[in-house]
């Protein structure tokens, strides 16, 4: 049995919403972060960032959104949200899985905390190139590997999402696309509500 860490009021979302892409049976452990549930000497054991999500699977742990992505993708590949290996879209869609955590998020906390980021030293660059390569990665889309839709656009548009949710990423129709486009998947839509049903 899957366990997700979870809740819903952040990242573990993402792992949620793929669980549900998947279709494939599992358990919650709810996590409330205010409470600090993340940071007792037992979660800890799991996971010693004190963060979520955590997925677990038998006696293996996972953390890191788009490594437990990249897992659960090639774990149901019946699902087709992953190109299996020698496929040659397998190298652009870890490209996408990878930059996420890699260039897109730093980049998007360097907009949050309006800061300058040092282009030659920071791996991800400018926000502002960054921001154009994600757009261009999208024209013509729909997805980051065009027609197919894949676990790089679970993780990326509920980033891209969330940032916008947040004003930190502009509203570029790129992005507002995009976002409108991962919000009208069923199990987006399946996954929030059974988070409201939750906390009803
Ligand atoms: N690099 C991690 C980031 C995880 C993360 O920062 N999670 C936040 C929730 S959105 C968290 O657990 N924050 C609690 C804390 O740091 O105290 C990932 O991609 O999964």
């Amino acid at each position: 049995m899957l366990t997700l860490y979870h809740n819903p009021r952040s990242r573990s979302t993402t792992v949620h919403f793929m669980l549900h892409e998947l279709g494939v049976p599992f358990e919650i452990v709810p996590i409330d972060l205010k409470a600090g549930d993340h940071k007792t000497p037992a979660f800890l054991k799991i996971n010693p960032m004190g963060k979520i999500p955590v997925l677990k699977d038998g006696e293996a742990i996972i953390t890191e959104t788009p490594a437990i992505l990249t897992y659960l993708a090639d774990k149901y590949p019946q699902a087709g949200l992953a190109p299996a290996i020698g496929d040659p879209d397998r190298g652009p869609y870890l490209r996408w899985l990878f930059f996420y955590g890699s260039c897109f998020e730093p980049a998007c906390i360097d907009l949050a905390m309006k800061r300058e980021t040092p282009s030659t030293m920071a791996g991800w660059g400018k926000p502002s190139d960054v921001l154009d390569t994600l757009a261009a990665a999208l024209t013509p889309g729909p997805w980051l590997l065009g027609e197919r839709f894949s676990a790089a656009d679970v993780m990326m548009a509920s980033g891209v999402d969330y940032m916008l949710g947040f004003k930190i990423l502009p509203p570029r129709q790129e992005f507002v696309d995009y976002a409108a486009r991962i919000n009208a998947r069923p199990a987006r839509q399946a996954a929030k509500a059974a988070d409201a049903a939750k906390q009803a």
